[in-house]
């Protein structure tokens, strides 16, 4: 069998041999990397406790399998291409060979500083070389990576380090963001006021500003470089031990630590790289992605890595210094597959096509989507300017909890049609089912989507809490794994991601758990009690709406609202932000206290159609307040 499929019967083959025989199939792709010891067991997996093994007993280092095992061919191939903030300024192209070296120089760095196999360090960064040598560094010596997307708050970021128990932060003074300079440092030192755990903080030298360094705390990283070797033993890893965790919002409670193991993320995260983009060896591949995401660690860093691909990294952001970065980044290294979200392609399409004309795109072979649904226009203007009708369109649907990508096209494989993610990948195996968790089988359905069987880079559990993990994934429907999404297979068989059915707001492809908002808000001193929905925007995909109750404050409404929007940034970050924070004087309750959210999303969404039956509610009489209040009377 070959790894790469070249075809829609290769497809179908691999597909159903996959599903026939899952342990053979996966046990051939695992073939291709280098084992310190075989494993003696494949799979083993039952989703009731849920407990789920890959490779058992196997024993690697993910690294290795990117370096040792590629070197003898890619030693002077590009790894790693970088292109900072500042388009005048001088890229960075790092060759596997370099990116070796870098990477077990600070494998050696981060052991000296007191880092063993099994500790937590958190990754605060900038999108810089840096950040990709600190998460190899971290899987060399077996330490567990937890990226933090650097846009998070303080109390954001303390939360996270709380929950993991790190030993260590890597940070950096300041990071450009097109026209803005965040303070980093800064934002580490106050997290640091309120957690304990934290021994070493390894700072990188970005934008030069002054920072307070704490003796015996702070390090420069040239400084933990110093004199330290650029050989390194790689660490031995079972199989199942943890590589790195990743914490995504849900719709209860502080966002959960999603835990990823080292053989099956790197098996899968290589095979659907390969086989999703249709990477040719020497093709430049661009995901526009933050590495503080799930996008950024499996299609930027390990999968690309793994194929031996050479993979772009930017620093800054799409409309910076202009609105045709993106298309000048393109032609400058005649990008082959570029992979970016919705968000993106919506807020480049304000901009109309005149800055896609500046530039080249020729190089374009397959272009890809991913974080949220994308809809039909922006599939269409996509395909048709930027890849000029001719380039393959990958609609890629998966999630943190999945590691890699599930559902998608196949570039210039899968027929392509619009807005629709298409057909699950060899050895994913995706159901419908109804509110009962009763199969929908055939086509022309629509439902809540699950996943019935393992598939090697799964969740392994929530980290520190297995009941949640369970409770989240493994409940709502006995026996499979539930996504929190909507599906819908249509008349030929191809799957629609209809997004989300729980209380996750998507905003500009970030999860954003609803009660996690409500809970910022509520550290107002004077709200009582608030509801936060999202709604359809624009370019976001979704935005946030707020519904408060301030009885008794002095303040007006406008006052408060603002307090509400910046407590909100303060607390979670700026992605977290309402757009629209209504005061009310009550929320709609059932009978038994729950609130209503579907109507306060129907005056979110502006549309009072189909407000539904609203004389059970407890009391009825706040909704015509709160439409007034909204400005739709
Ligand atoms: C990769 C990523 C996961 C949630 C997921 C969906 C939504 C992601 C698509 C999509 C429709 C897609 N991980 N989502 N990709 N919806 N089509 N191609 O985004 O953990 O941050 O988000 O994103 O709702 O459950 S994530």
């Amino acid at each position: 069998m070959k790894t790469k499929i070249q075809s829609l019967r290769d497809y179908s083959n691999d597909y159903h041999e996959s599903v026939v025989d899952p342990e053979k199939f996966w046990s051939k792709i695992a073939d291709n990397f280098v084992w310190k010891k075989k494993w003696d067991k494949v799979l083993d997996w039952d989703f009731e406790t849920p407990k789920v093994t890959w490779f058992e007993n196997a024993e690697l280092n993910l690294t290795e399998n990117i370096f040792e095992r590629l070197l003898p061919t890619h030693e002077n191939k590009t790894a790693i291409i970088w292109e900072p903030n500042d388009s005048e300024a001088a890229p960075i192209h790092l060759t596997y060979g370099e990116l070796f070296k870098a990477t077990c120089t600070f494998a050696n760095a981060l052991k000296a500083q007191g880092v063993k196999k099994g500790d937590r360090v958190i990754i605060y960064m900038p999108m810089v070389p840096e950040a990709a040598v600190a998460m190899l560094a971290c899987a060399r010596i077996g330490a567990v990576h937890s990226v933090v997307f650097a846009g998070f708050s303080a109390t954001a970021l303390a939360d996270r380090i709380n929950d993991c128990e790190a030993k260590m932060v890597l940070t950096s003074d300041g990071n450009y963001r097109g026209n803005k300079n965040i303070p980093v440092k800064a934002v580490v030192d106050e997290a640091l006021d309120t957690t304990q755990f934290v021994e070493k903080v390894i700072v990188l030298k970005r934008t030069g500003e002054k920072v307070e360094m704490k003796k015996g705390r702070d390090f420069w990283w040239d400084e933990a470089l110093e004199g330290q070797s650029d050989r390194h033993e790689a660490e031995p890893m079972n199989a199942e031990d943890l590589l790195f965790i990743l914490y995504t919002s849900g719709s209860t409670g502080k966002p959960k630590g999603v835990v990823h193991t080292t053989a099956g993320y790197m098996v899968f995260t290589y095979y659907s790289f390969l086989n999703v983009f249709q990477y040719d060896t020497d093709d430049v591949y661009w995901c526009t992605a933050d590495i503080g995401w799930i996008t950024g660690h499996s299609y930027i860093v390990y999968g690309p890595l793994l194929a031996g691909a050479t993979t772009l990294m930017f620093e800054g952001v799409p409309t910076y210094p202009h609105p045709g970065r993106f298309w000048e980044i393109v032609e400058k290294y005649k990008v082959n597959q570029f992979y970016t979200a919705p968000t993106a392609i919506r807020a480049l399409q304000v901009h109309g096509t005149a800055p896609l004309e500046k530039f080249d795109l020729s190089s374009l072979k397959v272009i890809g989507s991913v974080g949220e649904p994308i809809n039909e226009e922006a599939w269409h203007w996509y395909h048709e300017n930027v890849g000029k009708g001719n380039c393959p369109l990958v609609d890629t649907w998966w999630q943190t909890e999945t590691g890699g990508i599930m559902i998608s096209p196949l570039a210039g494989i899968t027929p392509n049609k619009p807005a629709h993610a298409s057909l699950p990948l060899p050895g994913v195996q995706p159901i419908i089912v109804d509110a009962e968790g009763v199969e929908l089988t055939g086509n022309n359905v629509e439902g809540n989507l699950c996943i019935k069987y393992p598939w090697p880079s799964m969740i392994r559990t929530t980290y520190g809490d297995h009941q949640r993990c369970k409770d989240t994934y493994f409940s709502t429907y006995k026996g499979m794994y539930f996504t929190g999404d909507g599906a819908k297979r249509d008349h030929d068989g191809y799957l629609r991601i209809l997004g989300r059915v729980d209380d996750v707001i998507n905003v500009s492809g970030h999860r954003m758990g609803t009660a996690e908002v409500e809970n910022a808000i509520d550290e107002h001193p004077e709200v009582i009690e608030s509801a936060v929905v999202g709604y359809p925007h624009e370019i976001k995909g979704q935005g946030i709406y707020a519904f408060a109750i301030c009885d008794g404050s002095d303040k007006s409404p406008e006052v408060l609202e603002e307090e509400i929007k910046q407590l909100v940034r303060k607390i979670i970050g700026p992605i977290a932000k309402p757009e629209h924070v209504q005061i009310v004087s009550g929320l709609p309750k059932t009978r038994s206290g729950k609130i209503m959210r579907r109507i306060l999303r129907k005056v979110a969404s502006r549309d009072l159609s189909n407000l539904g039956d609203i004389s059970t509610l407890l009391n009825p009489e706040v909704v015509e307040d709160i439409i007034k209040g909204a400005g739709l009377d």
